[in-house]
């Protein structure tokens, strides 16, 4: 490059530590650096700073980019498909019925407890008298392939377990919140902690230090038979108490435990962890927990904080666990609070269209969209109706129940649903949809689908508008989104983007099994719970195909038969934040069929939890790489969703008490929380 002095306006510096080589009219001299970066005027100055920003900025990105393309190019392309599979739609149109509610009934159990007092009924629940578990039948489908730590493999022909070949190892969504992606200083993409957690303290490589691998003689992975189900519920309450002793050690009354650190995350500063994690102890019976976590609750938790908190994550965690464990306990101190913050969060329906905002200031009554947009998630807006309706019902204050009633009325009529699926995102201000487009049963849009089907059973099945949309949305899922693999035929429900079809799938997707299963139960048509078999099947392999038997965020599956592989995973995806929606879909099958294979299934995901998650001082982590037995990367954080829904459906799975939380009289949220099937229709 040419420095030429008469003409400042370009100029080339080369630095070479604190000398500048400076080429002039041919002529090569060493000066200051400083002197001439003096002589610039300061419109150059700031002109070269800021080519220098984007320099960077620009290499930074590029490089990991560069090399992942390199890396997915060939198949990049060719999985993008549009090979629409047609599927019969076969149900009739039906009424829209949307009512004010009903009168509040009693709770379900005891009258009001001062000291908590467990009944027998419940602390019995650990301790039934169950037969050895009978070893399955041997599933013949064979997988050329295997792969994996020696860990797995072994006995593998033991467990009957497909055995399914690992494929070697961007847009990417995680609860709804992007991920990041950072280049450590050796050039490699590492996956950061999610976006509202600061990066973790500790070194990665220590982290895995901290893992206690966990694994008793009788019951590695592949000997699923040896072990009796009071084994597995026995190891499940092992499982919490484990997890319980690190938040209470080191996170007590925060929202989430940093088990790697030693310390704790705050997110709305609500207690998450503790609220969400009420039921859960109340279910597996354990009276001293459940007795200090109450106190808690009735001593230090105030909703009278000056805070902003995401209107659906507290409704479904706290609204949702407070409510049901005002169900199970019959304790008045949980209704009492759980009116309490319904009505700090209402001040999110006051907007333009009634479609609530995301984030309320539960001191302020304030209420806001997130900064960035008017938007709200469609997830979000209509995955809090289960609990405000619950609520009206239980205070006799109908306004609960109308505004979240509001909400699924608008979305019911609101024009632009491609065959029932919605996009995943509504303005607050107009109430129409936006960003239209992009379709699928994964983060933002996911737990739509599940409540529409939840509110019709919640509220006696009478509510039409809401199973027609269920029905309608079903039948545009089969149309759209079901895929089957070349190879092996594996079912899965992918994405749409703009008429293109993206072989992608969310785990979040797999709370879809379960949810067919429960609408199956209720009589909806049969082709559901076909469709539930074969997903569960899928979700399944999303573990099995892992070197760690854990799944990843996000599967990408292969529609095209040339190199052998069902599923591929991004190294941004490579994941596992301890999600439920596999095991809970695992006790919704089990309960429907009674295929011990379901629970063989959860055992080994619950064992390999246990062998790559478990911190020794206490605590479960997220970990970043289900792809590397060696080394997964814990990420220092435990969602409080691990101890409300994960280790609850995992206990659920393995009890067989039919009637603990009986399907044809509860009907669980989104986080897990049961919540009764009112007794008679809303009016
Ligand atoms: C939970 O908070 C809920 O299950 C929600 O519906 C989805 N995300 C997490 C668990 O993965």
């Amino acid at each position: 490059m040419m420095y030429q002095p008469a003409r400042k306006d370009f100029i080339s510096l080369t630095l070479t530590d604190q000398n500048c080589h400076i080429y002039n009219n041919g002529k090569h001299r060493k000066q200051s650096c400083w002197r001439k970066w003096k002589q610039l005027s300061r419109l150059q100055r700031s002109l070269i700073l800021v080519l220098f920003a984007l320099l960077l900025i620009l290499g930074l990105q590029s490089f990991p980019h560069m090399s992942l393309q390199r890396r997915e190019l060939s198949s990049k392309e060719d999985w993008l498909e549009m090979n629409e599979n047609e599927w019969k739609p076969p149900f009739p149109g039906i009424n829209s019925v949307f009512g004010p509610n009903e009168k509040a009934p009693a709770p379900v159990v005891g009258p009001n407890l001062g000291p908590v007092v467990v009944p027998d009924s419940v602390s019995e629940l650990h301790r039934p008298n169950i037969p050895v578990f009978q070893k399955p039948p041997i599933i013949k489908k064979i997988f050329p392939n295997k792969r994996g730590p020696p860990s797995l493999q072994k006995n593998r022909n033991v467990s009957d377990t497909f055995v399914m070949p690992r494929p070697e190892q961007d847009e990417e969504r995680d609860n709804g919140q992007k991920q990041e992606k950072v280049v450590s200083w050796r050039g490699a993409i590492i996956e950061a902690v999610q976006a509202t957690e600061p990066p973790p303290s500790v070194n990665e490589k220590d982290n895995a230090a901290h893992l206690v691998p966990d694994i008793p003689a009788n019951t590695a992975p592949g000997t699923a038979s040896a072990v009796t189900n009071i084994d597995r519920l026995e190891a499940v309450r092992d499982s919490f108490r484990h997890a319980w002793k690190g938040y209470k050690d080191y996170a007590w009354g925060h929202d989430e435990l940093k088990p790697i650190s030693k310390s704790f995350g705050e997110w709305f500063g609500l207690g998450l962890t503790l609220i969400d994690s009420l039921d859960t102890m109340w279910i597996m019976g354990l009276k001293e927990e459940f007795a200090e976590a109450r106190q808690w609750v009735e001593k230090e938790l105030s909703f009278n904080q000056n805070v902003d908190v995401n209107l659906f994550e507290t409704t479904i965690r706290v609204l949702g666990g407070l409510l049901s464990t005002y169900h199970l306990s019959g304790d008045q101190l949980f209704l009492d609070k759980a009116k309490d913050l319904g009505s700090r969060l209402m001040p999110a329906f006051k907007t333009p269209s009634k479609i609530p905002f995301s984030d309320v200031n539960i001191g302020k009554g304030t209420a806001h969209p997130p900064r960035w947009t008017s938007d709200s998630s469609m997830a979000e807006v209509t995955s809090i109706q289960l609990e405000f309706r619950e609520l009206s019902r239980l205070t006799q204050e109908p306004l609960y129940k109308d505004v979240v009633d509001e909400v699924m009325m608008k979305v019911h009529k609101l024009p632009g649903k491609h065959d029932g699926l919605i996009p995943m995102f509504i303005n607050t201000n107009s109430g129409q949809f936006s960003h239209r487009g992009i379709y699928t049963l994964g983060a933002r849009a996911d737990s739509y689908y599940e409540y529409l089907l939840k509110q019709w059973i919640q509220g006696g099945r009478m509510e039409d508008a809401l199973l027609e949309d269920y029905i309608e949305a079903i039948n545009g899922v089969k149309k759209h989104l079901v895929r089957q693999t070349a190879h092996h035929k594996l079912t899965f429900v992918g994405e749409l983007s703009h008429n293109r079809f993206s072989p992608k799938m969310d785990h979040l997707v797999c709370f879809l099994p379960g949810t067919l299963a429960l609408g199956a139960h209720y009589d909806l048509p049969g082709d559901h719970m076909d469709l539930a078999v074969e997903l569960m099947e899928t979700c399944h392999q999303m573990y099995t195909q892992m070197e760690t038997g854990l799944s990843p965020e996000i599967a990408h599956f292969n529609l095209h038969s040339d190199d052998g592989h069902d599923i591929f995973v991004k190294p941004a995806d490579t994941h596992n934040l301890l999600r439920p929606e596999t095991v809970e879909s695992l006790f919704y099958m089990y309960r429907f069929t009674k295929d011990p294979k379901y629970r063989d299934w959860g055992w080994e995901i619950l064992q390999n939890f246990n062998k790559y998650t478990k911190v020794s001082d206490g605590g479960y982590t997220s970990i970043n790489n289900v792809r590397d037995p060696e080394n997964p990367e814990p990420r220092d954080k435990m969602e409080s969703f691990f101890l409300g829904e994960t280790l609850k459906y995992f206990y659920l799975l393995f009890s067989d008490e039919m009637e603990l939380l009986s399907l044809d009289k509860y009907v669980f949220n989104t986080e897990a929380h049961p919540l009764p099937i009112w007794p008679s229709a809303p009016k």
